[in-house]
């Protein structure tokens, strides 16, 4: 193996899925290394990574950390990440932008807890003002670029499906009221192989990493 990428717990890690699907979608053969998360700093993450959070990519000789810096690292080996026009390539790299930088309201307010279902949890006047600005952006993206198949930028799943794949799962968890054009980009999302796969190892992961403070929300 060429490396080694650092991950939380599947289950909970939403930022582990962005990196682990861009690592994926790159094809690089690394190692994976699952650490189970605690309520607060995860000793065994501050060890391993330089800015002590997962996801955190090692790579034939390259150490990459923040989830955007390994999309774009992956990128760069395989370009098909980011689509391939000049102005769908400057608006998928913004919006990916804008979800790394932002929607903490609806981040707090609905964590990602796979194979839990529940609606109407977490809707407070900040998290839908987040919902509502990133339904414009599904909405909008896919009108404008999204032909030719199901995802932001059409046909291929990318680099900006990756950054918003965990707001996917939250929306199919928590399921606020939701169109047309984003329940369908949901439904497509989360019947994506590699979003399938991880669910999948989610569901496997042993019950002593499940946290009853994720566990207890209801
Ligand atoms: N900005 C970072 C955020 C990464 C992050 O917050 N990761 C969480 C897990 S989802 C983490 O490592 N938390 C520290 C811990 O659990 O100790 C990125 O884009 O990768």
């Amino acid at each position: 193996m060429a490396g080694k990428l650092f991950l939380g717990n599947r289950r909970y890690s939403s930022w582990s899925l962005r990196g682990w699907l861009m690592v994926r979608l790159a094809g690089l053969e690394v190692d994976e290394v699952v650490i189970p998360m605690s309520v607060g700093k995860t000793a065994a993450i501050t060890e391993v990574s330089p800015n002590g959070l997962v996801p955190y990519l090692e790579h034939e000789g390259a150490r990459v950390w923040e989830s955007l810096a390994i999309a774009e690292y992956c990128a760069e080996l395989n370009p098909a990440l980011w689509p391939a026009g000049r102005l769908a390539r400057a608006h998928a790299r913004a919006i990916a932008s804008e979800m790394h930088a932002g929607f903490r309201a609806l981040r707090q307010a609905m964590p990602m807890i796979l194979g839990r279902t529940i609606p109407g949890v977490g809707q407070n006047p900040e998290s839908l003002a987040d919902i509502a600005r990133i339904t414009q952006i599904f909405g909008n993206t896919r009108t404008v670029f999204g032909a030719g198949g199901p995802y932001l930028f059409g046909e291929v799943f990318g680099a900006a499906d990756a950054m918003f794949a965990p707001v996917v799962a939250r929306f199919l968890i928590y399921q606020p009221e939701l169109g047309p054009v984003v329940r369908d980009y949901c439904a497509a999302v989360r019947a994506h192989p590699l979003v399938a796969k991880w669910y999948e190892l989610a569901a496997a992961e042993p019950d002593a990493w499940l946290l009853e403070r994720y566990e207890s929300i209801a």
